[in-house]
């Protein structure tokens, strides 16, 4: 047997031995199986289980490179950062993240609750099912691991020595690029235009100065805005949802950043899902309450988000400036606003670079696929070029209905 003491990229085979050997969870006379079941662009993700169903795991291991290229060559140190933030995250936001078993670092790979009940949270919009715990659960999520991890409630001392324990230089590289930098320039390298939205995405993204200077603004807010312990890639593929559960995963892109990051995040991807209910179901009753369902969970996002905020800043703000009077609100109120722009980055960043989102890549006519990307773009620009109006969900889900309504992208 064994004893896993020098790295190496494991297969299907060498996690079922890997798993005999660390985990005392099997049975030894049991017959293990084994599959690997990631999709996400960077690790390998696989589920264990005992052929009688009496105890399964999922096992998640980083590679030297990303999965969606070989161009990104990073370190394992990720794993690291993931398992302790989800460790960390199980304790702030209860019930809401997977239970870490184990974190090696050797082989560099972190053993994790099996969440085979649950489904990724995008497959599930794919197929058009509704969540109606999940805006409570996402926004107690956000308040409780970005306001709790922050200067407002943490002694500044010990914040600052998890912002140590977090620098996470290789990842935020790739939101750098990928979010910050690619999207407002022409890099043939990597960014991946459709050839119908091409000449509006060079004069209108790559073309528009303000826009640029907005996006060079937010670049250097993330890089330098150590607001609290963020997840760092709160898209819809980082949730396992059942009807009544909802768990949080993937935070490998965690640092101290602003926390509109999160919320930002999460708004624009809801956007896609709305986009793709918008093209691919056919018009009626079921289209409408679906539609209807995605509106009012945009519109809960930002609306719960804030009065939790408030509540908990009431209850677990520390320092002793932060009880000043309309300081809440006011702070809060910069948090929308980085929320706004960021969903704009991302809205415009899923359409033009590498990082493609399935929600949009999926719809198969391509001029609905063309409109749909062409809303994401135009409801991006708004947020970010007219960020300090979006202060209510109200506002946000206004902007999407008004971009989507306008004929010049029926049409053309
Ligand atoms: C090379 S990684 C590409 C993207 O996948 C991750 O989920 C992040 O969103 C990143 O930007
Ligand atoms: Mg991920």
């Amino acid at each position: 047997m064994r004893e896993f003491d020098a790295y190496f990229l494991m297969e299907e085979k060498d996690v079922i031995e890997y798993a005999r050997e660390k985990l005392s969870l099997f049975q030894d006379d049991s017959s293990l199986h084994c599959k690997e079941i990631g999709d996400g662009n960077l690790n390998y993700v696989f589920r264990v289980w005992e052929e009688d169903g009496s105890a399964s795991v999922i096992i998640k291991q980083a590679g030297h490179t990303a999965r969606i290229s070989d161009e990104f060559k990073l370190s394992t140190n990720r794993i690291r950062i993931e398992s302790s933030v989800l460790m960390l995250h199980h304790k702030l936001a209860p019930g809401l993240v997977p239970d870490v078993i184990l974190y090696d670092d050797v082989m560099n790979c972190c053993v994790m609750e099996d969440l085979s009940s649950h489904q990724i949270l995008r497959t599930a919009l794919l197929d058009k099912v509704k969540f109606p715990l999940f805006v409570d659960h996402v926004t107690t999520f956000m308040v409780n691991t970005l306001l709790l991890t922050s200067d407002v409630v943490m002694d500044h001392k010990e914040k600052k020595e998890r912002m140590k324990n977090y620098i996470n230089p290789e990842l935020c590289e790739i939101t750098e690029d990928l979010v910050y930098s690619e999207p407002f320039n022409d890099y043939k390298v990597r960014n991946d235009l459709s050839s119908l939205n091409k000449a509006w995405i060079e004069e209108n993204i790559y073309g528009d100065p303000k826009l640029r200077l907005e996006a060079a603004k937010l670049k250097f807010s993330f890089m330098t805005n150590a607001q609290a312990l963020v997840h760092g890639d709160l898209h819809t593929g980082s949730f396992f949802v059942t009807k009544d559960s909802t768990k949080v995963i993937d935070p490998e892109f965690a640092f101290y950043g602003p926390m509109g990051y999160d919320v930002g995040n999460i708004l624009a991807n809801f956007i896609f899902a709305w986009c793709n209910t918008d093209a691919v179901m056919e018009d009626g009753e079921e289209k409408a309450s679906y539609l209807a369902w995605i509106e009012e969970t945009i519109e809960g996002i930002v609306d719960q988000f804030s009065s939790k905020f408030l509540e908990a800043w009431e209850n677990h703000a520390t320092d002793i400036m932060a009880g000043e009077k309309a300081f809440d609100t006011w702070y809060l109120r910069t948090v929308l606003k980085d929320s706004a722009s960021i969903a704009g980055l991302e809205l415009i960043r899923r359409i033009i670079g590498i990082a493609k989102v399935k929600d949009i890549t999926s719809i198969t006519n391509e001029n609905d696929r063309a409109r749909a990307e062409r809303i994401c773009l135009t409801v991006g620009k708004t947020f970010i070029l007219e960020a300090d109006r979006f202060q209510s969900g109200h506002d946000f889900l206004k902007a999407l209905k008004n971009e989507a309504s306008l004929e010049v992208l029926k049409g053309d």
